[in-house]
């Protein structure tokens, strides 16, 4: 019989992947985890998606791109106990605010600086990489005080955003250290990693940290 479990296209040490794997683990979905160090579930992907980018959702005849979409989908189709984006459509805003903000810039400077190094010598990019180290000090110092009064991104709830922070800034502080003058951001991501769900998703990246371009810190 065929499977009725959607299918997640992942890699366990992905911060894109990861950003999926909690909002599935904080409502305990099932789902088919189809592990990108699989050969196999490799050539499933880029049979599905040509940008070969992952996470990628297959569910039924429907394919779905884009780890924030994955969430939205899941969201409304596989409703758990926790929904991750309020129905109140100005609160659903305010999450999906938060959700860019993490993505283009916490995210998006932090894989420029370890994609730099993945680059050979004379193909580096020194300037890119000081402006998207700029963009995380930058984004730190306005995380810091949006945190000065929240639990979680947007307040007492843990959503979208939130799935979002938890990768992003476990791999930003090991890519740029975050400063302890931003103690509001540290508490931030030390509560992160104490939340079940994605204390889950770093375990099971755990035996890949040697993919870690910058070479992963003895900690976490
Ligand atoms: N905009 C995509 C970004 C996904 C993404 O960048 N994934 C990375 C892994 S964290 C990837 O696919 N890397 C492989 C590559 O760049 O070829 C999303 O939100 O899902």
């Amino acid at each position: 019989m065929p499977s009725t479990r959607p299918r997640l296209y992942a890699h366990p040490f992905s911060s894109y992947c990861q950003k999926v794997l909690v909002a599935l683990y904080e409502n305990h979905t099932p789902f088919d985890y189809r592990n990108l160090e699989d050969a196999q579930a490799n050539a499933e992907l880029v049979a599905l998606w040509p940008m070969r980018r992952f996470p990628v959702l297959v569910d039924g005849e429907r394919t779905v791109l884009e780890a924030t979409c994955i969430i939205e989908y899941l969201d409304f189709h596989y409703p758990g106990m926790a929904p991750l984006i309020p129905d109140d459509r100005d609160a659903a805003l305010e999450v999906r605010m938060l959700d860019r903000f993490f993505d283009n810039y916490i995210s998006t400077p932090q894989q420029k600086v370890v994609a730099d190094r993945m680059r050979p010598e004379a193909d580096r990019d020194p300037y890119g990489v000081k402006e998207a180290r700029a963009m995380l000090e930058t984004a730190y110092a306005w995380l810091d005080q949006h945190m000065a009064t929240r639990e979680w991104a947007v307040g007492s709830a843990f959503t979208l955003a939130d799935c979002a922070a938890a990768p992003f800034l476990f791999y930003a502080d090991w890519t740029h250290r975050i400063d302890a003058r931003f103690g509001h951001v540290r508490a931030y991501r030390e509560r992160l990693l104490a939340r079940p769900s994605f204390k889950r998703a770093v375990d099971e990246a755990r035996p890949f940290r040697n993919y870690f371009p910058l070479g992963a810190p003895d900690r976490d």
